[in-house]
């Protein structure tokens, strides 16, 4: 089964944003299996966001996700990957549709609310940055028949 990492950003956290952002993707039918509250350090921050180090915007992004506790998850399900950016809504929230996490909650890209993994490879990248092995559970609901 597929994983994603997807991530409160601190401005969902302090709009008390988590229970919503989470009760979405579990009524989807995704399965969580890995979650805590940090608090990322700048070495962190740096390496998960290292592929936009030469972006303009680089140290805002940094200093953004470092401003505050973030929730961080991994998610299971089939297709997660595409299908939680498309529930995400577009990075630029005057781009996002509505419905989606973004074009709900979100006014502007500078606090666009929620980060996930964009491709397979970045998932596993991400995942093994946030979490460690024994962080994420491996465990079955009887209630994946009834959505697959
Ligand atoms: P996404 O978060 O949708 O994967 P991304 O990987 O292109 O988007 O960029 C990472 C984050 O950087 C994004 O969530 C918000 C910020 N960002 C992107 N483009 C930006 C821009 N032009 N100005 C300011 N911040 C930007
Ligand atoms: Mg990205």
């Amino acid at each position: 089964m597929e994983r994603t990492f997807l991530m409160v950003k601190p401005d969902g956290v302090q709009r008390n944003l988590i229970g919503e952002i989470v009760s979405r993707f579990e009524k989807k039918g995704f399965q969580l299996v890995g979650a805590k509250l940090m608090q990322i350090s700048q070495e962190l921050a740096e390496q998960h966001y290292g592929e936009h180090k030469e972006r303009p915007f680089f140290g805002e992004l940094v200093d953004f996700i470092t401003s505050g506790p973030v929730f961080a998850m991994v998610w299971e399900g089939e297709n997660v990957i595409a299908t939680a950016r498309q529930m995400m809504g577009a990075t630029n929230p005057k781009d996002a549709a509505p419905a989606t996490i973004r074009g709900d909650f979100a006014a502007t890209v500078g606090k666009n609310i929620i980060h996930g993994s964009d491709s397979p490879e970045s998932a596993v990248r991400e995942i093994g940055l946030f979490f460690k092995e024994e962080e994420v559970v491996e465990y079955s609901k009887l209630i994946s028949e009834w959505v697959y």
